[in-house]
């Protein structure tokens, strides 16, 4: 059968207007190491922007989606805090700051982690599936799943098309961190492809397990939403993630791997058995007749520290239309001597990266967040293209409408005591409530409703 034509788009989550760094993430080394220093929500909303415009203007297909209500004024409420808002808010900052901080993240911004997404060509239905990830590893990123489902079903609310399941049970046994740790290989975007899940440990089952730091997401978890999404066992693949990296902080395989159609791009510390993974998908694609090359970087050439540091392999990889592939990468890739010379000496060597592009995101990149968590990859075919909400694709016109809505609404400024700031729920709310317009989203936020 020949497969219609098909593009990934990419969502990148729009900054919101609490951005801040409260050192919420134990396991990642950036959200740790600045943690209480002065966020800048303004440059962050931009910087953001600023990327998904530029790849609007190269081609390709770029959505947004919106920030979640900060601060969770129904978090602080479940944990007992009663009142008006403003007294709630005061009430927190007074006896449990770090729930505060918790209900204020805009961690919804890393939309990697929003969802796993499953392109209609591999799932049984024919549908394309979401998954919202239940993030419960911690506790400011648990409380978005909801909230998330809601924006999705806003933007892909076709019933015939788009399947939008509930999160998994929110339980250790069952965390996951959505598309972050999920990577899909085909030819061609709208061909059957193989899903590739990579768990930081099992739950139940033998194998080894990080020491340090936390493992976020269990092979239990990936099985289940490869199941929730109707995925054949031929086209699956799952590997574990090396325990001894989440150690040095790669708390997400989108820290240390990348793939796009017929490539991997990774170091050669990331996966257990690392050449048995690679093996499992050559077969598993070959039976599909895709090729698959593993560009692998060496721990001589780039250290995980530097992996790590520099965000390298948490960029994104893109098929330009003109069939080339692009390396989106962070500043800092630049500003590590020896990633540098890595990307410098990608000109000169055979290998199917043709392009590198470099971007400023530095506001995110303090809390863990490079080009890669902050897009949600999509594989659309014509038709679920067309269903999607029209006006979250990124544009001119919806370039300038945001980039006058941040100056608006967001501050250029936000301390961590600021978080006590009654004033900031109100401008938060003033601006989503302006943007549920722009985007045409309807009533997403409980404050609207
Ligand atoms: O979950 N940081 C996020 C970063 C997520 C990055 N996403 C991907 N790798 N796909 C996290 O650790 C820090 C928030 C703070 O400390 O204020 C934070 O949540």
């Amino acid at each position: 059968m020949q497969a219609s034509k098909a593009y990934e788009a990419n969502f990148d989550g729009l900054v919101g207007p609490t951005h801040n760094y409260a050192g919420l993430s134990f396991g990642n080394v950036a959200s740790r190491s600045n943690e209480k220093s002065v966020a800048n929500p303004k440059a962050a909303a931009k910087q953001g922007l600023r990327k998904m415009k530029r790849l609007a203007d190269l081609g390709f297909q770029q959505g947004v989606l919106p920030p979640l209500e900060r601060p969770s004024i129904r978090l602080l409420r479940d944990v007992g805090f009663s009142g008006d808002d403003a007294s709630v808010i005061a009430r927190a900052a007074r006896e449990a700051p770090e729930l505060l901080a918790a209900a204020s993240s805009a961690s919804a911004m890393w939309t990697a982690n929003a969802a796993t997404v499953s392109p209609s060509a591999d799932t049984e239905d024919g549908r394309v599936h979401f998954t919202p990830a239940n993030l419960a590893a911690k506790l400011h990123r648990a409380i978005e799943h909801g909230e998330t489902r809601r924006s999705l079903g806003a933007i892909f609310a076709d019933e015939a098309r788009f399947r939008i399941h509930h999160a998994l049970p929110g339980t250790p046994a069952l965390g996951d961190e959505g598309a972050a740790n999920h990577t899909r290989f085909a030819r061609e975007y709208g061909e059957k492809g193989v899903e590739f899940f990579v768990y930081g440990k099992s739950e139940y089952g033998q194998g080894p397990q990080p020491q340090r730091y936390p493992a976020r997401q269990t092979l239990e978890a990936s099985r289940a939403v490869a199941r929730l999404h109707g995925l054949s066992n031929d086209a699956t693949v799952f590997a574990q993630q090396s325990p001894d990296v989440i150690d040095a902080g790669v708390f997400h395989n989108d820290v240390i791997a990348v793939g796009n159609r017929t490539t991997l791009f990774c170091h050669e510390r990331a996966f257990v058995d690392q050449h048995k993974v690679y093996d499992e998908l050559r077969t598993k694609l070959d039976a599909l007749g895709t090729p698959f090359t593993a560009l692998e970087v060496p721990e001589s050439e780039v250290s995980v520290e530097d992996a790590v540091s520099s965000y390298l392999f948490n960029s994104q990889l893109l098929s330009s239309t003109d069939g080339r592939q692009l390396l989106i990468v962070p500043q800092e890739c630049r500003e590590n001597a020896r990633v540098a010379a890595y990307l410098d000496s990608l000109a000169s060597r055979k290998t199917p990266i043709d392009e590198v592009l470099v971007f400023d995101l530095r506001e995110s990149m303090k809390n863990g967040g490079g080009p890669a968590c902050l897009r949600l990859r999509v594989v659309l075919d014509e038709a679920e293209r067309a269903a999607v909400n029209a006006r979250v694709w990124m544009n001119d016109a919806l370039f300038t409408q945001l980039d006058a809505w941040i100056d608006r609404h967001y501050r250029d400024r936000l301390a961590p005591a600021d978080l006590a700031d009654p004033k900031l729920l109100a401008e938060s709310r003033a601006a989503l409530d302006e943007l549920t317009t722009i985007l045409g989203l309807g009533a997403v936020y409980d404050f609207q409703r």
